[in-house]
């Protein structure tokens, strides 16, 4: 994995005061905040059309259901157990000593143990997943979300996308994936650490995955190593955003 040297010379970069500033921010707040409307107000960033401009400034929600909605058998799918080394000594340790890092067009790179991640502020959502491949679950995701990490690291402003880097490989390839800046802030976006009140398993995506309500099953991306903030993503895998997109599947794969 060519990513992990870059992340771990960035450790530590999440200073006292950054998590400080993290932890006071409620996501009500972050989700209605200066800083997130001046993102989603830099227009000529974004190459979505202004229709999804005002759907991402209204941010409609996927629909959420009730515990007793959960399905008891939620398949997992795709790489059930990431054989790189590097996921392997993570999972070796119980992921004591894995680390998420944020990084590339952000002006403070942040890098957080799953302990420090659970201690942020969470969200607890309950919501149908969508695999492309014709089933569908419902189950309840507890984590992080994507927009305060973001806002924490600090976004250059020529950072358009976010791109997932993840531990497995997929038919030799690394599984990726990226979203833009509105998915990234929308409130249903969270890096999920818990899976119907439990750690993540391995097979669902432990340590941490994303959750992205929105969209198909395939860019749900498991394993997260590394969330990249970037202005393109022509230089990653074959340049089309993601292991699935460079495979033939649309990018903004909405439900
Ligand atoms: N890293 C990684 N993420 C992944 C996949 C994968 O193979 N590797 N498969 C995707 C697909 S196609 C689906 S449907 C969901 C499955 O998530 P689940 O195993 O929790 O059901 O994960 C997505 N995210
Ligand atoms: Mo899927």
């Amino acid at each position: 994995m060519i990513l992990l040297p870059k992340i771990t010379r960035r450790r530590a970069l999440i200073g006292s005061l950054g998590l400080t500033g993290l932890a006071l921010a409620g996501c009500d707040k972050i989700a209605g905040s200066d800083s997130v409307s001046r993102v989603l107000s830099a227009g000529e960033a974004f190459t979505r059309t202004s229709q999804r401009l005002v759907l991402g400034k209204n941010a409609p929600l996927a629909r959420e259901y009730k515990a007793s909605d959960i399905s008891p058998n939620f398949k997992a799918n795709g790489t059930v157990q990431p054989e790189t080394d590097v996921y392997k000594q993570a999972q070796g340790d119980n992921f004591a000593t894995w680390r998420l890092g944020v990084f590339g067009l952000v002006t403070k790179p942040l890098s957080l143990s799953l302990a420090e991640l659970q201690r942020l502020p969470a969200r607890t959502q309950i919501t149908r997943h969508d695999c492309v491949e014709g089933w569908s679950a419902i189950g309840g995701w507890t984590g992080v979300p994507l927009g305060l990490l973001l806002q924490a690291a600090g976004m250059q402003p020529s950072a358009r996308y976010a791109v997932f880097h993840c531990a497995d490989l997929y038919d030799g390839d690394p599984y990726y994936e990226s979203i833009d800046l509105i998915d990234a802030f929308h409130p249903q976006t969270l890096l999920a650490y818990a899976m119907n009140g439990s750690p993540l398993s391995v097979a669902h995506g432990a340590p941490l995955r994303l959750r992205l309500e929105r969209q198909l099953g395939y860019k749900q991306a498991k394993y997260v190593m590394g969330v990249e903030l970037v202005d393109s993503f022509a230089r990653l895998g074959k340049g089309k955003g993601g292991y699935w997109e460079d495979n033939g599947y649309e990018w903004y794969a909405g439900i």
